[in-house]
C-alpha cells in the first residue's frame, strides 16, 4: 500500500511569511514543507508537497492522488469558501483527507466561516498556525495505521 501523502496548498500560500504575517505567521512555505517532511519521516510516510494558485491544478493533483497517494492534507486557502469542484474531487478520493487552515477561519470574516471542503474531510484543523500541518500529518498517520489493522 502507498505511504505517500499529498500535501496540497492553494492560492496565495506561496506568499506565506510575507502576506499578512499577523494572520498567517512569519513562517514561509519552505518552512511548512520542512515541518511536513520531518513529521512525515517520523511516521514512515513520504510526501508530495505542492502549491498552486490555480483551481484546476489542485483538482488535477487530487485526481492524481487517487492513483498514487494514501492520504491528502490540503489547505485549499481561498478556494475553501468557493469551490464545489474541489469538494467533488476530494469526495472521489478514497483515503483520509485532512483540511488545514493556518488561521482560525471561524474568528474571521463571515465569508470564511463556511468551507465546501469540510463536509468531505475526515478532520479539520484551523487556527493552529503552521503547526496545524504537523497535526494534520499526525492524524493521517493514525488513520492509516487504523486502516492497516
Ligand atoms: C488561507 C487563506 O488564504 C484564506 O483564503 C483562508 C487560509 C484561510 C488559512 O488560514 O490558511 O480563508
Amino acid at each position: 500500500m502507498s505511504r505517500t501523502v499529498f500535501v496540497l496548498n492553494g492560492p496565495n500560500l506561496n506568499l506565506l511569511g510575507k502576506r499578512e504575517p499577523e494572520v498567517y505567521g512569519r513562517e514561509t512555505l519552505a518552512d511548512v514543507e520542512a515541518l511536513c517532511r520531518k513529521t512525515a519521516a517520523a511516521h514512515d510516510l513520504a510526501i508530495a508537497f505542492r502549491q498552486t494558485n490555480r483551481e484546476y491544478e489542485l483538482i488535477d493533483w487530487i485526481q492524481e492522488a487517487r492513483e498514487v497517494a494514501a492520504a491528502i492534507v490540503i489547505n485549499p486557502a481561498g478556494y475553501s469558501h468557493t469551490s464545489v469542484a474541489l469538494r467533488d474531487a476530494l469526495a472521489a478520493f478514497d483515503g483520509p483527507v485532512v483540511e488545514v487552515h493556518i488561521s482560525n477561519i471561524h474568528k474571521r470574516e463571515p465569508f470564511r466561516h463556511h468551507s465546501y471542503v469540510s463536509a468531505v474531510a475526515d478532520g479539520v484543523i484551523a487556527g493552529c498556525g503552521f503547526h496545524g500541518y504537523a497535526l494534520a500529518l499526525e492524524r493521517v498517520a493514525a488513520l492509516l495505521a487504523a486502516k492497516a489493522q
